[in-house]
């Protein structure tokens, strides 16, 4: 492939939370999911990755100022390997990357950080990729990532092989403004990995046949319910969602549970404030974190209503949000901010 290298790039990505959770992949190396999913893209707690091409002996990556090694750096690394090939270029890279919110504690940083990622090193690796390139790219970084790339609601198809397996935006109608409250119970990095825990469920849980089966049916009744602006049934599916994915993790050998006591707490307070009238969903991904889904305008007074129960908690409270995009990226100068289709 002929390239135009930009020697630097910089881009910024948000995490995303699924309200139909992806939960185990049929090709480990291709990550190719057995279901689809879809999720919602933040305004909050974004990645910024910087990707730079150097002449020096080994790639160099960091995050949050701090090198990384071991596995979390050969993950990176793989993933420029495969950079590398599809540009046909054997550069090495520094990669320096920042998040704002806890890294590994099922907060999505996996899906904000190779999002940016996957934007800023095919850029300065001078790869024109559309959004769906994109997507397909992030993928095989991690599962989540090929969302983030979109603004909004995403949903990422399965498909069965490289090219059918990507993420696309779903036009959320007028009267769907979704609102989010991210709780920080524990901003540890977990015992389990995502990808450890979906190996275990798919290898052991005599439940994840029947979530195969579900989940597909469970996306089209969201996709139903997104598309008639129904958020009663957006969150009720989604809350649902969650709760059968931890089922099937429950049934694994030994058992994959992320939560803690204070998820507990904290699914019993989204209860009692929906029997109050403040509509609100839970959702829980690989982590203790609760994630409360609720409509836009009632963001901050759902923020206040958990601090209020729970003080010692923190709260990221979040709306729609952009997907991932370039800051800058320079052949010896800077481009200013792009969207991802304006860096075609
Ligand atoms: C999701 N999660 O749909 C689900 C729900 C966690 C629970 O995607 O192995 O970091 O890198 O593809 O994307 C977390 O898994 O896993 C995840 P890999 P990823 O958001």
């Amino acid at each position: 492939m002929t390239t135009t290298p930009q020697h630097q790039a910089t881009a910024l990505a948000n995490p995303n939370i699924a309200l139909v959770k992806y939960w185990g992949k049929r090709d480990e190396a291709l990550i190719l999911p057995w279901t689809g999913s879809l999720s919602l893209t933040l305004d909050a707690a974004p990645t910024t990755t910087t990707v730079r091409l150097s002449d020096g002996p080994d790639d160099v990556v960091s995050l949050g100022g701090q090198p990384l090694d071991g596995t979390a750096r050969a993950r990176v690394t793989r993933f420029i390997d495969l950079v590398r090939t599809i540009a046909g270029r054997d550069d090495r890279v520094v990669v320096d990357s920042h998040n704002e919110i806890p890294t590994g504690a099922g907060l999505a940083s996996s899906a904000s950080g190779f999002a940016a990622l996957a934007l800023a090193a095919s850029t300065a690796f001078g790869l024109e990729l559309d959004r769906r390139g994109l997507s397909r790219l992030a993928r095989r970084g991690s599962g989540s990532a090929s969302r983030s790339i979109f603004d909004g609601l995403a949903v990422w198809h399965s498909g069965h092989d490289d090219e059918s397996s990507f993420a696309e935006a779903v036009p959320a109608p007028p009267g769907l403004e979704l609102g989010m409250v991210l709780t920080v119970l524990d901003a540890r990095a977990k015992s389990v990995s995502s990808r450890d825990g979906m190996r275990r469920t798919v290898d052991t849980s005599p439940y994840y046949p029947a979530w195969v089966e579900r989940t597909p049916i469970e996306l089209e009744e969201m996709l139903a319910a997104i598309a008639r602006a129904d958020f009663t049934a957006v969150g009720t599916i989604a809350e649902r969602n969650a709760m059968r994915m931890h089922a099937t993790m429950l049934g694994a050998e030994p058992p994959v549970r992320y939560w803690g006591p204070a998820s507990v707490e904290l699914l019993d307070l989204v209860a009692n404030l929906r029997g109050d009238g403040l509509e609100c969903y839970a959702t829980m991904d690989a982590g203790p974190n609760v994630k409360i889904l609720c409509r836009a305008d009632t963001v901050d007074e759902l923020a206040s209503r958990i601090l209020e129960a729970q003080p010692d908690i923190g709260v990221i409270p979040a709306r729609a949000g952009r997907g991932a995009r370039l800051i800058t990226s320079e052949p010896g100068g800077s481009a200013g901010e792009q969207t991802t289709e304006g860096a075609r």
